[in-house]
Order: C-alpha cells, then structure tokens, then sequence
C-alpha cells in the first residue's frame, strides 16, 4: 500500500473482504455548495450508501495524507473550511510535501480512490471541456484521469457552463466509455437533457457493472462516465437555467476568472442567479447518484 494513503479500518476491511465501496469527493463539499448544507449533504450521502448496502469512503487530503475515509469532525472541518485547497492532480505532490488541506476534485479522488482499490465513485457534475476553450485551452484535468484511474464515475453529466459537445469528444478520443442510465440523451446536470446524444445507454446497475466488468477484462484501463439524469420532480429546464449560465460566463470574463477559479466562480453564480433553486437541484441529483452508485458497486462485487 502507498506510504502516504490512509484508508479507515472499516473501509480497508470492506475493501479486503470483497464488499461493496463507493469512493465521494470532497471538492464538492468544500467549494460546490455553501455551509451548513454542504456538511448535511456530505452525510446525508454516506447514509444513503450505507442504507443501501455499500461502505462510503470519502476522500480528501489532511496535513498532507491522502485520506480515504474522513471521520464526521474531519468531514464538518472540510464543510466549514472555505479556503480548502481544491486539489486536483497537479496538487496532490505539493500538498504531500507541505502537509496541507486539500478537497479532492474528481480527477484527484479518481486516483486516490483507484490507489484504495475502490472502483465506483459517486460526484455531482464532471468538469470538462469550457466554452471557448479553442482560445482558453481550459479543458479540465478531469477528463484525463477518466482516461488512467481505473473507476466508474457516476455524475448527472456536466453543467452547461461547459462545452458538453466538446466534451463528450474529448471523451472519445481519450476512449472513455460514456453510459447513460435510462435515457438516450446525455444529461445537463440541473436537467434530464442536453440535446446532445448518449454515445452509449444502460437501463440498470447490472448492465452498467456488466460494461465496467468487460472493459476492465479486457485489459482496457482507465475509466468510466456513467451519466445518471437528475430526477424529473427536481430538475431545472435548459431553457430556463441557460440564461443564469449565460450571464455567468459574461460575468467570469469580465471579471479576468482564470484557471482553478474558473468552475467554482461559475457555481456560485449560477447558484446566486437562481435564487437557492439550484442548490436544491444540485442535492437532489448528488443523493440519486449516491444511491445508483451503491447499486453499482454491489453489482460489480457479486460478480467478482
Ligand atoms: N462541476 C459541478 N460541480 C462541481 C464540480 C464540477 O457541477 O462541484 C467540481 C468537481 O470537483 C470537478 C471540478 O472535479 O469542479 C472541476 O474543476 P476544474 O474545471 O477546475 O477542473
Ligand atoms: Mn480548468
């Protein structure tokens, strides 16, 4: 096992006796949803991945380990600390050496999880390809490591501040198996659509474990995008979210937002634009992604 890495007894337990483990993000935690809500959603997720029969094992990095599993005081600590470091890959080596903080991306909790031998990990959107990124070059770290960590990321696709189109591109060329549960059209996030077809579809957890089991055997590495539409009760309409998303960007370029800052700027604002609706939306389509990628993880143990 990797010197830096800590997995908790109970995780590392699961994990050694073959039972079902979904890995969770914490930048979503830290910089994806405000205080106190953040610490609720944090918790409410890893009951609902206990109540359906899997071990949760949140990731983040704390003075300098990378943590595979938090305790409920490190998890609220990393709800309430807002200037958390958003680490991605590229900062995983620098918070080691300084033994810092840090709330793991998707692209970072996909490499720490696949270091735990955990194989599905549930998140909120993907980052991706932004708009304008022919002139920005803004393309996230994410979507590279779909490409190395062995793991199947369950998301409600990516958020329409990005480039979907680009994305799911992007996605191809780096043969990334994208799957959507139930539907033919790859999900917005806040909606159950984006127009953009979904280069492949499932219609359970089995089908879904059965392609991650079949990639993976066939000596094909890296991961999986398995886009989970948000649930009808609770989605927001492109139409309608396009505007706030719209003025985001108008209001991210003005501003000079660059780099890391680019994705959670963009959150906030869209979040403020919509008045807490958002928000809402966004728990709701976090929860069902919890609880598909339980489903999943226990369907790919039974086969094992
Ligand atoms: N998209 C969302 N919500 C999020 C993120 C993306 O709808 O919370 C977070 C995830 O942690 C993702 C990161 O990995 O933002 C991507 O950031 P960047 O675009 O800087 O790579
Ligand atoms: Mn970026």
């Amino acid at each position: 096992m990797n010197p830096h890495l800590d997995i908790a007894p109970e995780i590392a337990a699961a994990l050694a006796a073959g039972k079902a483990v979904v890995a969770l993000e914490s930048t979503l935690i830290a910089h994806g949803m405000p205080f106190p809500q953040n610490f609720e959603t944090a918790r409410a997720l890893e009951a609902i991945i206990r109540q359906a029969g899997a071990v949760p094992a949140t990731i983040a990095i704390l003075h300098g380990r990378l943590k595979v599993g938090l305790s409920e005081q490190e998890l609220r600590g990393v709800a309430e600390s807002p200037d958390m470091v958003k680490a991605s890959l590229r900062d995983l080596p620098v918070l080691v050496a300084g033994k810092g903080h840090g709330a793991t991306t998707v692209a970072g909790t996909m490499r720490i999880a696949a270091m735990a031998g955990i194989r599905v990990f549930a998140t909120g959107g993907i980052g991706g390809v932004h708009r304008g990124a022919a002139k920005s070059l803004d393309i996230s770290a994410d979507l590279e490591e779909m490409a190395r960590s062995d793991v199947a990321v369950v998301c409600a696709g990516a958020k329409s501040i990005l480039d979907i189109g680009l994305t799911l591109e992007y996605l191809e060329t780096l043969g990334v198996p994208v799957v959507t549960v139930g539907s033919d059209d790859f999900p917005a996030f806040y909606s159950r659509a984006s127009g953009h077809r979904s280069p492949f579809r499932a219609d359970s957890a089995a089908e879904v474990a059965a392609i991650c089991r079949a990639k993976w055997a066939l000596g094909l590495s890296g991961g999986l995008v398995v886009a989970n539409p948000i649930p009808a009760a609770d989605e927001i309409p492109c139409a309608e979210i396009d505007r706030q998303v719209h003025a985001a960007l108008v209001e991210a370029d003005t501003m000079g937002v660059k780099g890391k800052a680019v994705t959670p700027f963009l959150l906030k604002h869209v979040a403020a634009l919509t008045e807490g609706r958002s928000l809402a939306a966004n728990i709701a389509l976090v929860r069902h992604n919890a609880r598909l990628a339980a489903e999943i993880a226990k369907a790919l143990v039974e086969h094992s």
